[in-house]
Formats: C-alpha cells, sequence, structure tokens
C-alpha cells in the first residue's frame, strides 16, 4: 500500500495515526503542497487535489475518514476479528461514524478558520490575519469545542471504554493547538481527553510519516 501524506496535514495525521496503531506495512510518498511536480504526482491520483490519498493495488481512497475506516476493516479482515479501534457491532460503528462525520464537517473546519488565518495565511498571500475571521473561527470552535467537552464529561473516550478511530478523527486538527493559539482551554474535559490522546504511540508515531514505515 502507498500512503500520499505530509506531516503538515491534520487530515493527513488521521490516517498516519492508524498506520501507526496497526502497524501496516506502508510505503511513505510525502507530498509537499507547495511543489508543482508533487501538486501533479498528487492530481494523478485525486483530482481534489488533497492529501492524504491511499493506493492499494490499484484501489486508489481519498478521503481521510474513508481511508480510516478501510484500513480497519482490511486489517480485521486479514486477522479474522476486528480491532477495537472500530468494532463490528453495527451501533458502535454508527456512533465512530458519527463523531468521524462531525469531525469532519463542523469541529476541523471550525479550527481551519483560525489554522489560516494564524499560520498558513501569511505563508500563502503574504497577507496579515483578518480579525472578523479569526473572531468567526473562535466562535464556531467555542460551539463545537462545548459540544465535544459536554460528551466527554465523565468518559475516558468518544465511544466505548476504548480508544477509536472517532477519537483519532477529532483529534487530529488538535495537533495546531498551541501553533494556532486554539482557544480550547476553558474546556476542562477536552483538554484532560486531549492530554491522553497525546500519550498514544500512534500520536506520538504518527507526527513523522516517515518514522512510521516498518
Ligand atoms: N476532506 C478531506 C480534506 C483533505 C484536505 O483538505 N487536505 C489538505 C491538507 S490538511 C490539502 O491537501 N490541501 C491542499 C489544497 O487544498 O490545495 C479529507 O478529510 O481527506
Amino acid at each position: 500500500m502507498r500512503l500520499y501524506t505530509h506531516s503538515i496535514s491534520s487530515n493527513a495525521r488521521r490516517v498516519n495515526m492508524v498506520v501507526a496503531a496497526l502497524n501496516l506495512d506502508v510505503e511513505i510518498i510525502e507530498i509537499n503542497l507547495a511543489s508543482e511536480d508533487d501538486r501533479r504526482r498528487l492530481g494523478e491520483v485525486n483530482p481534489n487535489s488533497k492529501i492524504p490519498v491511499l493506493e492499494d493495488n490499484g484501489f486508489v481512497l481519498w478521503e481521510s475518514c474513508a481511508i480510516m475506516q478501510y484500513l480497519a476493516d482490511k486489517t480485521a479482515q486479514q486477522r479474522g476479528e476486528p480491532d477495537p479501534l472500530y468494532p463490528s457491532d453495527i451501533q458502535v460503528r454508527a456512533d465512530i461514524n458519527r463523531w468521524m462525520f462531525w469531525a469532519c464537517q463542523h469541529f476541523s473546519t471550525s479550527i481551519a478558520v483560525l489554522t489560516w488565518e494564524r499560520i498558513w495565511k501569511g505563508f500563502v498571500t503574504g497577507q496579515p490575519a483578518d480579525p472578523r475571521e479569526e473572531a468567526r473561527g473562535c466562535e464556531e470552535l467555542a460551539q463545537y469545542a462545548s459540544v465535544l467537552d459536554g460528551h466527554l464529561k465523565g468518559r475516558t473516550w468518544l465511544v466505548g471504554e476504548h480508544v477509536t478511530l472517532a477519537d483519532y478523527a477529532v483529534a487530529a486538527p488538535l495537533m495546531y493547538r498551541a501553533k494556532a493559539a486554539l482557544p480550547v482551554e476553558t474546556y476542562p474535559n477536552l483538554l484532560a481527553w486531549f492530554a491522553r490522546i497525546e500519550q498514544l504511540p500512534a500520536w506520538q508515531r504518527s507526527a513523522d510519516p516517515k518514522a512510521m514505515e516498518t
């Protein structure tokens, strides 16, 4: 299997975490989004020109959460039993899927407003952060961080008793918590949960995709 990825991408980080947790044998293709050659190569496997992308024996899959689920299901099939990251019970899976969709649709997109304004915009356009956009990002993030914080009250992980794909999907954009000064300090349950995520070998190994190669 081949994974087109890069350490700066929080969407790719989700998949990197699964690769690290399941100890999968993947060839890492590092894509520098600022390089025209890399963009051309990426465009050949994803018409959206975005990472991550997985190639498995001619089967090409893009969208981080779809790749996460595929890798977990394929591993379960090969090993003859599901991994606790993505159990077989359909209601547990539906619950995990719910948080994965929520991560992409709401939580990540609110954080993306702030990472764009506070980190990427200067590099890409040379323009300073727009305070109105920052305020919009903070307001959106507050809405979703409070949902997450409320759900995590009295819980260790998002779904059931084990860490699952749901935790990986939601946690990934928080990799920019410090660099983008994400305003999450007032959410104690979220912070305690994220501290547990940061202790996971999958989180630590996935920071550098090259370090995941077996
Ligand atoms: N919904 C996609 C989003 C992928 C995405 O936006 N990736 C970013 C990096 S975090 C990217 O490749 N951006 C390049 C671009 O938009 O030109 C997923 O979850 O995989």
